[in-house]
């Protein structure tokens, strides 16, 4: 067992390497006590603590700045083309003003990234990427293709507003409109004469909206407007939350995915189109897989002992002595009262109630798989 560190974690150093956003001096001014990187932008994790955030997303509102979820625009005669290789998800059932959550996969059918598609246009997409590089796939394949396509990192910052309240708070600053927008869908709504895409998404199970600032220069007067106009909603600052997201069950790239894993691995099956002859790139390695059957599969884990340290590396789950995964995401909920954890365990042992130990820094604790989402008690 390892010494639990005594002295504050090191600090993350900020210089023009990593890019701020048209938002960062607001969440400054609100308070942000913790940053995190993703896609070489700044993206905030906590305000007051993961707790206090969690509970206020859970009964308020919230703004997050997830400018870092950046866009990749491919536009173009072979956009809709270039798009389908990408992904296992079949793009021919999405309209233009749709948003579809889309796994991106390599020959192998490993996962590249999970961003949510938007068809702004017959041939026209923004990819709104997790965390990897993934426009320079796309332009790799673009360039050895001779597609006539362009492939760019559009200068659009995503403000996501979200909690139960989200939805009251748009409508004040965009107007009755906002109510008509269905889940994973957008619309274009006039902001100060200037019309944005407006998403009813975001990366939270609380009900929300996805602002695509495609004008940096209006970021503070956006989160002003938003901000005057929430005041007797309690709206706050706020991120994308680690508990919430893991009583949720979603995904984060990177951490409970990468390369090594597959779209079947991850739980994803859904998304993907394994069936119809639509080409993309994985597609035979998918098949395959899915013949064969997955060897491990993405689940939750619920574990006692004390409110478990932040997981910097991912914790080994044994059942009967034996290594059979990692958790690779995990928070206490105060709402479930036992911590939570996201794990990618042999496939066997994935059915709920299944017990097994999680080897914490704080020691091995006793817990069991549980489904994806978690039950969470209402407020
Ligand atoms: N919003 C935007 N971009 C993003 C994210 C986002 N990029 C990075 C990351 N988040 C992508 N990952 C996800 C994962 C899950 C969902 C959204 C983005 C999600 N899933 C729903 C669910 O699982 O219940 C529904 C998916 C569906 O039905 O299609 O919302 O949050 N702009």
């Amino acid at each position: 067992m390892n010494a639990m560190p005594s002295i504050a974690p090191p600090a993350l150093a900020i210089s023009p390497r990593l890019r701020r956003t048209p938002f960062s001096a607001r969440v400054e001014a609100a308070g942000v006590r913790g940053y995190t990187i993703y896609n070489r932008m700044l993206l905030p994790t906590v305000f007051r603590t993961t707790e206090d955030d969690y509970w206020h997303l859970r009964e308020h509102v919230q703004l997050w700045d997830v400018s870092a979820e950046r866009q990749v625009e491919i536009v173009g005669p072979d956009a809709s083309r270039l798009a389908q290789l990408l992904t296992p998800r079949n793009l021919s059932k999405i309209a233009i003003g749709q948003c579809a959550y889309a796994p991106i996969t390599d020959g192998g059918g490993g996962m590249l990234n999970d961003p949510v598609l938007l068809r702004l246009g017959p041939e026209r997409f923004w990819l709104s990427l997790a965390d990897s590089d993934l426009l320079l796939w796309a332009k790799g394949l673009a360039f050895g293709m001779g597609l006539s396509v362009d492939v760019f990192e559009a200068d659009v910052h995503p403000l996501a507003v979200q909690g139960p309240k989200a939805e009251t708070l748009m409508a004040r600053v965009f107007g009755e409109a906002v109510h008509a927008i269905r889940f994973f869908r957008f619309a274009r709504l006039s902001f100060q004469g200037h019309s944005m895409v407006i998403a009813r998404s975001g990366w939270s199970k609380q009900g929300g909206f996805e602002i695509y600032l495609d004008r940096p220069e209006l970021g503070h007067a956006l989160w002003d407007a938003l901000w005057e106009a929430g005041r007797d909603l309690s709206v706050g600052p706020g991120c994308p939350n680690l508990i919430e997201r893991i009583e949720g069950g979603l995904l984060s790239y990177g951490n409970d995915m990468t390369r090594e894993h597959t779209p079947l691995e991850c739980g994803l099956e859904r998304f993907c189109s394994l069936d119809s002859d639509i080409q993309f790139i994985g597609r035979d390695a998918l098949r395959r897989q899915r013949t064969r059957g997955v060897p491990r599969l993405v689940c939750g884990v619920a574990f006692g002992g004390e409110p478990c340290p932040p997981l910097t590396e991912r914790w080994t789950v044994e059942a009967e002595g034996k290594r059979i995964g990692s958790v690779s995401s995990a928070a206490y909920s105060p709402a479930i009262d036992c911590n939570i954890g996201i794990a990618m365990l042999a496939t066997d042992a994935t059915t709920p109630g299944t017990s097994v130990s999680v080897v914490t820094p704080l020691g091995q604790v006793e817990g069991e798989v549980r489904d994806l989402p978690f039950a969470v008690p209402p407020l």
